[in-house]
């Protein structure tokens, strides 16, 4: 595995997060942050909940469409880099990755993750399950893999973004993303990105606040997180999880309230947070995108819709892009 961060450096760049986002008002706290041993955890269970459709959909729009994907993203390269950011576990990346070693296709597979857990849970599986497979996992941000790989590697690229983490940007920051991944690509290469499209709010509320309360936990999660990084005293009892639609700006956005006033202490940061009573942190937006919308996204930053792939209900769209 390679860090192309060290985990000094991580942990004093979380602890500075922490502490702006719960000094600003409203007070926030980064998405990217859910994801320890824990938190990719429970976002393995969330992928199996009924209620949350994304995970299922993009699988079966991967395993329908298995080989018009291919043959699409290929186009006239004979040997590519496939770079998955955000892999996560990769049940959907895998369906492709089994297709293309049957074709005998000559490819490099490089999972990028935040959780350096999740990458080493996915390697383990991948060996086991395709050891002919060529991997080379990195432990990163996204940037910073763009970065190192860019210096590294001539073959062509074809950049995976599936799961419509995309979504998890604030509105400036997917246009500010989708540019700064369009500076590290050249002619040959392309994108593949996965959208959650705009339905019915029920549908995507439900999604974000499952009966069972995984998602909740999940939420909860960040508060033990922080309390185990820095000694911090929260109860996440005296929270509440909240999630609600916005089917005008199609965010979903998801907070965790503060059920009392209260003051918490964060030892190793000797940082007092104080709370109102019902004040939200915002943990975390998941964008819900249109057509026209994703069209323009490409367009504004230089990158041309070469095929949408769907499912028969339109609930969510894997995008391929090739560079104007
Ligand atoms: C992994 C960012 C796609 O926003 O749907 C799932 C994370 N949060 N349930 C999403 C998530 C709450 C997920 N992404």
């Amino acid at each position: 595995m390679t860090y192309t961060q060290d985990e000094k450096k991580q942990r004093n760049q979380f602890a500075t997060d922490v502490v702006k986002g719960l000094t600003s008002h409203p007070k926030k706290l980064s998405s990217k942050y859910f994801y320890d041993g824990t938190g990719s955890k429970l976002f393995r269970q969330i992928m199996d909940l009924p209620e949350y459709y994304l995970t299922r959909t993009e699988t079966e729009i991967f395993r329908t469409q298995c080989r018009e994907i291919i043959y699409s993203l290929l186009g006239q390269a004979t040997a590519f880099n496939l770079i998955d950011l955000g892999a996560g576990d990769a049940t959907k990346t895998r369906l492709l990755l089994r297709e293309l070693l049957q074709q005998k296709i000559d490819f490099t597979y490089v999972p990028v993750d935040i959780s350096a857990d999740a990458l080493e849970h996915l390697q383990t599986e991948l060996q086991t399950e395709l050891p002919h497979l060529q991997v080379r996992p990195l432990a990163s941000e996204y940037f910073a893999a763009l970065d190192w790989l860019t210096k590294k590697e001539t073959n062509p690229k074809v950049v995976f973004f599936l799961g419509s983490n995309i979504g998890n940007f604030e509105t400036k920051a997917i246009n500010h993303f989708t540019q700064k991944l369009r500076q590290y690509l050249q002619a040959q290469d392309k994108v593949f990105i996965g959208f959650d499209l705009q339905k019915d709010p029920h549908v995507i509320r439900q999604a974000y606040d499952d009966a069972a309360g995984i998602t909740a936990a999940f939420n909860y999660n960040l508060l033990h997180r922080i309390n185990q990084e820095f000694a911090a005293d929260f109860n996440p009892e005296y929270f509440k999880h909240f999630a609600e639609y916005n089917p005008v700006t199609g965010n979903m956005k998801s907070y965790l309230l503060s059920t009392r006033a209260q003051k918490i202490y964060l030892a190793d940061l000797d940082q007092e947070i104080a709370f109102q009573a019902w004040e939200a942190i915002h943990t975390e937006t998941s964008h819900k995108f249109t057509l026209p919308e994703i069209e323009q996204l490409g367009n504004s930053v230089g990158l041309k819709i070469n095929q949408v792939f769907t499912d028969p209900k339109h609930y969510f769209a894997d995008v391929l892009f090739e560079v104007i």
